[in-house]
């Protein structure tokens, strides 16, 4: 296994960051680890490095200290065995952590002012209650707690132990706790809407609803094995080349991603991964006002990847990937199987029939890197697919329980979501995710040009109206980059390489085409809003900076104002011929079904980005028939 500057930190490396960190005297004992992840060298050292150069190992910790509700930046040289930063960062709160998440809950399960409340709501078995740490907007938090590191709790009562964990909504109680102290501070009390006895069960053991029975098996076999190689973090498929990585926000990191070109090795993309993820619930009653998730920023993706399963979460010829994150005390934790790679087969790839050469036809494969992570009531599928024909797409899926809440008998429902049982109604909301995307299109300088699909008027030279002409329009600087999707003109964004052209004199360039966009519809002054400003816009483009990663602030639990995106275009850098770099927001408008309880199937969202000139023709020509001799093979 060939070692590399991008590699993931290891499990020996985080517990050697966790030790040099403890021995400084400047750590307190009271310290969670919220976060330990690579210190990535800068780009051009990265593109510097060979095989047998040095490889330089360095760590950035995020310390909370519980007893003072102090946060500290860390950086640690492995090498050196050395702390080389140590920096309190005054008025932030750092990611919340799983720790967190079992340590509110065994408090407040243990709470005697939590356990009479529920019995006052006839509860009395408290191994049935599930209760739901969330974190707050500052604006949403009352004044008297002033910067605690506060949490509010969702209550739920499964109807059986093994029972639907969201499936019973207890309204009007949430608990108030200080979770640095583990304190409850308040049980705050809205309107009771009662307790619907609701059809909510999705395990068949539960609900006693049999399953079909009418499948017969598929399997998916490859006896020769699958076409792709791992050389430690780097995977080749096909003309693809890239290096995987992980940590605990972004969940999987695709780096230096080129394609062999007849023989060339061609930059793509230097890093693409999911950078935000935010979650407004459009429902601004007392159960739901304070309900907006930064599934990213505030609980981060890589730290709730879950173990794949063969055959059920991905069918083939798997290769899995473990990732190694820090826990609270900063050892490492190793989630099993936390990368599925795989190969499938995507139906037909290109095809003619002619009368006489008859059908030419091939197969279309695709390698796909995924992950899976499930956030309290959700869960998040992602899936970076990459295409012989130089396409990569990056699908996610969002699946799960819906939050759903209870109304009054005898009253209508809220006009804040969909009715989807008895006396139950599923909020309204939104999944803003938001994609970085460095690309580099066959080198760091590029130009985004916006390309608007054009219908020039009747005229001499186009008398039917039927011309059709694109316009592109470069994004000179940041200033102009709060870009938005425009159906009417079937938008799209091109990524061009001012110094490279393909044979007919063309830019080469890489198209960003998008897709699942939708506008915030959101009075800007909103509090949720300014945090956030990224999600009002479908793209935006900067200038690299390494020390740009988090749009929404690099710290959005209890934030107040932006820290992140619109704050890096404000010094309006140029962005003609310079290294830039996308931050796609798309997701899910999620105007809630019936169909989608008691549990949601997969709703389905992605991008893609498709190579425009950057090829000199249909790179995938060469593909390959269906080999000889295989069980259904079409050629003989
Ligand atoms: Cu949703």
């Amino acid at each position: 296994m060939t070692a590399h500057p991008l590699d993931p930190l290891s499990a020996d490396e985080f517990s050697r960051v966790a030790a040099i960190l403890r021995r400084d005297d400047r750590v307190p004992d009271t310290v969670r680890f919220t976060s330990v992840e690579l210190r990535e060298p800068p780009k051009a050292e990265v593109k510097r490095w060979r095989t047998g150069d040095p490889i330089p190992r360095s760590a950035l910790a995020v310390l909370l200290d519980r007893a003072e509700n102090k946060t500290y930046e860390a950086c640690v040289d492995l090498a050196a065995e050395a702390v080389t930063a140590f920096e309190h960062i005054p008025g932030v709160q750092p990611n919340f952590t799983r720790d967190e998440f079992h340590d509110v809950d065994r408090a407040m399960r243990e709470h005697p002012a939590v356990i009479a409340a529920l019995a006052e709501r006839g509860f009395t078995d408290i191994d049935l209650i599930l209760i739901d740490v969330w974190t707050y907007a500052k604006a949403m938090m009352p004044e008297r707690y002033g910067d605690r590191r506060l949490g509010w709790c969702d209550l739920w009562a499964r109807a059986t132990p093994d029972g639907n964990p969201y499936g019973h909504p207890i309204s009007g109680l949430k608990l108030i706790v200080d979770v640095n102290t583990l304190e409850l501070l308040e049980i705050e009390l809205g309107p009771d809407n009662g307790f619907p006895d609701v059809d909510c069960e999705y395990i068949p053991e539960v609900s006693g609803r049999p399953m079909r029975t009418d499948l017969k098996s598929l399997n998916i076999t490859q006896p020769d094995g699958p076409s792709f190689s791992m050389d430690g973090t780097e995977l080749k498929w096909q003309n693809w080349t890239m290096r995987l990585g992980f940590n605990y926000r972004e969940g999987p990191v695709l780096y230096q991603v080129t394609f062999d070109d007849d023989g060339t090795t061609r930059d793509v993309a230097y890093r693409m991964s999911f950078a935000e993820m935010v979650v407004p619930y459009r429902d601004p009653t007392f159960d739901h006002y304070r309900r907006t998730a930064y599934d990213i920023g505030e609980w981060g993706l890589g730290a709730m990847t879950t173990s794949l399963e063969l055959g059920c979460d991905c069918l083939g010829e798997i290769v899995y990937v473990d990732a190694v994150l820090a826990d609270a005390t900063g050892e490492p934790r190793t989630i099993r199987n936390a990368i599925c790679l795989h190969e499938e087969d995507n139906a037909v790839l290109w095809k003619h029939v002619d009368h006489k050469t008859g059908a030419e036809v091939r197969r279309q494969r695709r390698m796909v890197v995924s992950c899976h992570a499930t956030v309290a009531n959700y869960e998040y599928l992602v899936y970076w697919r990459f295409y012989q024909d130089g396409n990569i797409e990056c699908e996610v899926r969002a699946t799960g329980i819906m939050v759903t809440t209870p109304y009054p008998e005898g009253q209508s429902a809220p006009p804040y979501g969909t009715v989807v049982d008895t006396n139950t109604y599923a909020p309204f909301h939104q999944h803003f995710l938001v994609a970085r995307l460095d690309l580099d299109v066959d080198g760091e300088n590029n130009t985004v040009f916006e390309v608007d699909s054009v219908a020039p008027p009747v005229s001499e030279d186009n008398p039917y109206g039927l011309a059709l002409v694109t316009q592109s329009t470069p994004i000179t600087s940041e200033a102009e980059s709060a870009r938005d999707f425009d159906w009417s003109t079937q938008r799209a964004w091109k990524v061009v390489n001012p110094a490279k052209t393909n044979r007919h004199g063309t830019n080469v360039a890489y198209k960003l085409v998008p897709g699942a966009c939708f506008p915030p519809m959101m009075d800007p002054t909103t509090p949720q809003y300014l945090r956030a400003p990224v999600i009002g816009h479908t793209l935006w483009v900067t200038r690299n900076s390494a020390e740009e990663r988090w749009p929404a602030g690099a710290y959005p639990v209890q934030s107040e104002v932006d820290t992140g995106i619109t704050e890096w275009v404000k010094d309006d850098a140029p962005l003609e011929d310079t290294d830039i770099v996308l931050w796609y927001v798309f997701g899910i408008h999620h105007i809630t079904r019936m169909e989608e309880w008691p549990i949601m199937s997969v709703d389905t969202v992605s991008f893609w980005l498709k190579p425009t000139g950057f090829f000199d023709q249909n790179p995938s020509i060469d593909a390959p028939r269906t080999s000889k001799g295989q069980p259904g093979s079409c050629h003989s």
